[in-house]
């Protein structure tokens, strides 16, 4: 057994955190033999809540969970922690416009950036799902200048896992066959979901998606706009944003960036920009990445046509457009 170690999740009293603490407690991302510290931040109108959830926790009766620190203070909250999952964010109210969100959320963020400065562990890995979870995750790395920059990532596995069940049920085959769809860019509805590089098992061999699916229409137009559009279509049905599967690609997202990827294989992470694939540098930026050490690499050399470098600029742009309003808001 491993010497325990510490995991801060916020908006620890949300819906997506409710499916997310007992994947991390049951072992699912960190693996099985490594015993958690789980700390809970939320914000302290949300204490009685998560008193809640604190007693389901222990009610779950996890053998790796060694102990449960519910807080609303970042201090305590991000205290020597080494994985930090950054789920707290405020939601869209009424009336409210993007730019107001992105205000309000980019100020959480940059708070939280200087917490975790000083008092996580300087290795720490840090998952930004709140919204704008690309633009966040860039405000939050800026103000935790202690951190090196590559520790700080965006959620775009949602949008990857969306992707991959559309191609399997497309093709009729199981989720487990497909691997290498990928996101490029935002995690907004200028992602480019991509299956160009994917590859599907038939039998004892691989193939190309594009192969399999000879229909470049699908694959430009329909593929594209319903993963683009699977949150929103969520909350029309459900009446509230995805929870349950945005919890699982959280986890998919740490448990392969802490274990690492398999040979020939990548996934789509929000990382920061050095340009590759003509995307725009200093923007947290999803790319395909593969993972050895708990290091990730972006993933060179796949070949771009017009279409997808289209994709890739338009998303770029937007994120461009996005770290100016939030540097404007944080420098206020
Ligand atoms: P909820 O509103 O259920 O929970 C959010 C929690 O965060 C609340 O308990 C709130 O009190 C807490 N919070 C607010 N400010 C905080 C702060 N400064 N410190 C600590 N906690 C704070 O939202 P939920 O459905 O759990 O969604 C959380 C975030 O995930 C939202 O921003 C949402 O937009 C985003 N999402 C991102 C996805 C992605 O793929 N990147 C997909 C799912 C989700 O929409």
């Amino acid at each position: 057994m491993l010497e325990p170690i510490k995991v801060v999740v916020t908006g620890a009293a949300g819906q997506i955190a409710y499916s997310l603490l007992y994947q991390i407690g049951k072992g699912d991302v960190f693996g099985q033999d490594q015993p958690i510290i789980m700390h809970l931040l939320d914000i302290p109108a949300m204490m009685g809540v998560l008193e809640g959830v604190v007693m389901e926790m222990m009610d779950c009766a996890l053998p790796l969970v060694r102990g449960i620190v519910p807080t609303a203070d970042p201090a305590v909250g991000f205290g020597d922690v080494e994985a930090a999952f950054l789920v707290g964010a405020m939601p869209r109210k009424e009336g409210m416009e993007r730019k107001d969100l992105l205000a309000a959320n980019v100020k959480i963020f940059k708070v939280q950036g200087q917490a975790l400065d000083k008092y996580a562990k300087k290795t720490v890995k840090v998952l930004v799902v709140g919204n704008p979870a690309n633009t966040n995750a860039l405000i939050c790395a800026k103000y935790a200048p202690s951190i090196p920059k590559e520790n700080f990532t965006a959620m775009t596995r949602l949008d990857q896992n969306r992707a991959q069940a559309q191609i399997a049920a497309r093709l009729g085959v199981g989720i487990e066959s497909v691997r290498n769809v990928l996101i490029w860019g935002n995690h907004s509805s200028t992602q480019y979901p991509d299956a160009r590089h994917a590859l599907v098992k038939k039998g004892a061999e691989e193939v190309k998606v594009t192969d399999a699916l000879p229909d470049t229409a699908w694959l430009q137009d329909q593929f594209v706009t319903t993963v683009q559009k699977r949150g929103a279509a969520v909350i029309a049905a459900r009446k509230m944003s995805s929870a349950m599967s945005a919890a699982k690609a959280a986890g998919d997202h740490m448990r392969d960036w802490w274990l690492g990827t398999s040979d020939g294989s990548f996934v789509s992470m929000g990382v920061i920009s050095d340009g590759s694939y003509n995307a725009p540098s200093d923007v947290v930026f999803s790319f395909p990445v593969s993972i050895k050490n708990k290091q990730w690499t972006i993933v060179q050399g796949l070949a771009i046509d017009d279409f997808s470098r289209g994709k890739i600029e338009q998303t770029g742009q937007e994120l461009v457009e996005e770290r100016q309003e939030a540097l404007a808001v944080c420098e206020d």
